[in-house]
């Protein structure tokens, strides 16, 4: 996989210069809510079961893959990071907490440098013993700077799922990109923190 592969990358990198590379920010994305209408996958059928009457809330056992990208363009880039969440048993609609199936929610992506926006990537597919079905696959762009507030976005094709986004730069990295570090002293002159550049 692509994202292994960057993953990867990263790690040799980080052996490479230990000092050198901190992550400057985070990329928060909560899951709130997600609908599959018609408990099906996305071949048509019922998630489990073959009959024509599906089972209770067709029984999907919806897990997540989410990937996100700074390049629009190409989704297996995948340069924010990838997380799979745990599983959802039985149901057709999920009004997420802050566990989904042993995974946290919201999730947290770090990253180097924002590039001004995201490509978020959800494959959606149904937990079977053996073989999952895939129930959908949805995406949704977020464009905009870090700052202190959660955007809520959607992100829909046959299913529709309701998430919140937001982007921080870490402790001391500031600028519309959180690379510009910067750890000054106060200054009771200016009633601020200062840095030398
Ligand atoms: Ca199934
Ligand atoms: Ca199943």
């Amino acid at each position: 996989m692509v994202c292994a592969g960057v993953r990867i990358l990263w790690l040799l990198l980080l052996a490479a210069s230990p000092a050198q590379v901190n992550a400057s920010g985070r990329l928060i994305i909560r899951f709130i809510s997600y609908r599959n209408d018609d408990g099906e996958g996305s071949n048509g059928q019922c998630c489990d079961g073959r009959s024509i009457f599906c089972e209770s809330q067709g029984g999907c056992d919806h897990y997540f893959i989410v990937s996100a990208d700074s390049h629009f363009g190409n989704k297996s880039a995948c340069s924010y990071g990838s997380v799979q969440t745990g599983v959802t048993r039985d149901r057709k609609y999920i009004t997420f907490g802050d566990n989904i199936g042993g995974t946290s929610n919201p999730m947290v992506l770090e990253f180097n440098k924002w590039t001004g926006g995201v490509k978020i990537h959800i494959d959606v597919y149904d937990d079977d013993s053996n073989n999952d079905d895939h129930v959908d696959s949805i995406s949704t762009i977020y464009r905009g700077p870090p700052g202190q507030f959660e955007n809520l976005l959607t992100a829909e094709a046959r299913t529709s799922l309701s998430l919140g986004v937001q982007v921080i730069c870490d402790l001391n990295y500031y600028g519309d990109d959180c690379t510009h570090y910067c750890q000054g002293d106060y200054s009771e002159a200016e009633g601020r923190y200062t840095c030398e550049d």
